[in-house]
C-alpha cells in the first residue's frame, strides 16, 4: 500500500547490524531514525552508519545523540553550556552535510517513578509516574531553575543552534517534556502543552523562520489531558503548519497525576482518531511508536515488543487510509 506518511523504528548507532537490518526490512520498515552513541558521534562513524543503512534501502529521517541534545548544562544554562552547545552543533554539521533533514533539539526531560506491571499493562512492566512522589523529590541542581530563566536559556540555545541546521539544511525536532507538568526536581519543564510549543516557535521564527519543528508525542499530550492540550485540534493545526517532523503514536492508561504507559490499543484515547486527522491532514512525515513495556528475552525482548507496536500501528494506518479512499 502507498502511504503518505512514514512508519519508523529506532536504529541505536552500534545496532547498525546486517540482523538488525533485516529485522526491519522483514516488517516492511524503511524508514528509520539513528540515536548516535558518544562514541559514534564523529564524522567517520555517522557516514559509515548511515552509507550501510542507505546502502541497504533505508531513509534516515532523523537523527541525533540523546546525550549531547539533552544535555542539562544546555537546558540549565550552566557555566559549561557553551562547551556542549559546540559538541551538539558539531554533530548537527556531520548530519547536515551528509543530508539528514531533521535533528533534535531539547528540553525533552523523562521522568518516571519506576516500571510496574498491573492491569493496564497486562502483567507487562510498564512505564508509570505518581507525580506525587516525582514532586517530593529533591531538586537535582543547585539551585532551582524557574520558568523566566528556563526560556532564556532556551532563546540562548536558539540564537546558536537555529543558524547552523538551517546553514547545512536540517530542521529541529522538539520533544515534550515528560511528564509535562511545570516544575519538578527543581527546574521548570520547557514544553508542557500546546501553548508552551507556540511560543517556542514564535521565539524560534524570529532567529531563523521554519527551522524549529516539533515531535508530536501525542503520549505526553495525552499525559497531560487538558491542561497540555486538545490533542486532535492541536495535531490538526500543527501538521497544517508543517510544523510536525514526526509523530510518537503513544498511549497511556489516564492523564495525570499517576498514569502508566499501555499498548496503543488500550490506553484511555482511541488512538484510531489521532490517525484520522493525519490521513485527513495529508500528514507526510514520519510515525514512530515511541515506547515499549520493559521485558527480558524471556518475554520476547524489545524486538517483539517493537514488532506488535508498529504492527498495530500501521493496520491502523492502513484502516484510516481505506476510509479516506472509499
Ligand atoms: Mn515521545
Amino acid at each position: 500500500m502507498q502511504t503518505l506518511m512514514k512508519p519508523q523504528l529506532c536504529v541505536r548507532s552500534e545496532q547498525a547490524t546486517d540482523d538488525y537490518l533485516q529485522y526491519l526490512r522483514q516488517m516492511n520498515i524503511s524508514h528509520c531514525f539513528v540515536m548516535f552513541s558518544n562514541e559514534h558521534s564523529n564524522y567517520e562513524d555517522v557516514n559509515r552508519i548511515l552509507e550501510k543503512l542507505r546502502r541497504q534501502g533505508f531513509t534516515v529521517d532523523d537523527a541525533g545523540n540523546g546525550f549531547l541534545y539533552k544535555h542539562l548544562s544546555i537546558h540549565l544554562g550552566l557555566e559549561d553550556r557553551d562547551a556542549w552547545i559546540d559538541k551538539y552543533n558539531d554533530l548537527n554539521r556531520i548530519l547536515g552535510q551528509a543530508g539528514v533533514p531533521v535533528g533534535y533539539i531539547g528540553n525533552s526531560r523523562v521522568s518516571h517513578t519506576g516500571y510496574f506491571a498491573s492491569e493496564a499493562t497486562h502483567g507487562a512492566l510498564g512505564r508509570t509516574v505518581d507525580m506525587e512522589e516525582i514532586l517530593r523529590r529533591p531538586p537535582v541542581t543547585e539551585k532551582t531553575v524557574e520558568e523566566a530563566e528556563l526560556w532564556a536559556a532556551f532563546h540562548y540555545l536558539l540564537e546558536r543552534a537555529l543558524p547552523v541546521a538551517k546553514e547545512y539544511g536540517m530542521k529541529l525536532a522538539l520533544h515534550p517534556s515528560d511528564p509535562p507538568y511545570p516544575m519538578y526536581e527543581g527546574y521548570a519543564s520547557l514544553i508542557h502543552s500546546g501553548d508552551c510549543y507556540r511560543k517556542a516557535l514564535k521565539m524560534a521564527d524570529e532567529i531563523a523562520p521554519g527551522v524549529l519543528g516539533m515531535k508530536f508525542c501525542c503520549g505526553c499530550w495525552l499525559e497531560g489531558g487538558k491542561h497540555f492540550g486538545d490533542i486532535l485540534a492541536d495535531l490538526r493545526e500543527f501538521v497544517r503548519a508543517r510544523r510536525v517532523l514526526t509523530v510518537h503514536f503513544r498511549n497511556v492508561s489516564c492523564p495525570l497525576p499517576h498514569f502508566t504507559e499501555t499498548l496503543a490499543e488500550d490506553g484511555y484515547f482511541n488512538m484510531m482518531r489521532i490517525m484520522r486527522v493525519l490521513v485527513e491532514e495529508g500528514y507526510d512525515q514520519a510515525i514512530y511508536p515511541d515506547h515499549i513495556f520493559q521485558t527480558d528475552e524471556k518475554t520476547g525482548g524489545d524486538m517483539a515488543q517493537f514488532a506488535y507496536a508498529i504492527g498495530y500501528m500501521k493496520g491502523l494506518m492502513a484502516a484510516a487510509y481505506d476510509e479516506q479512499n472509499r
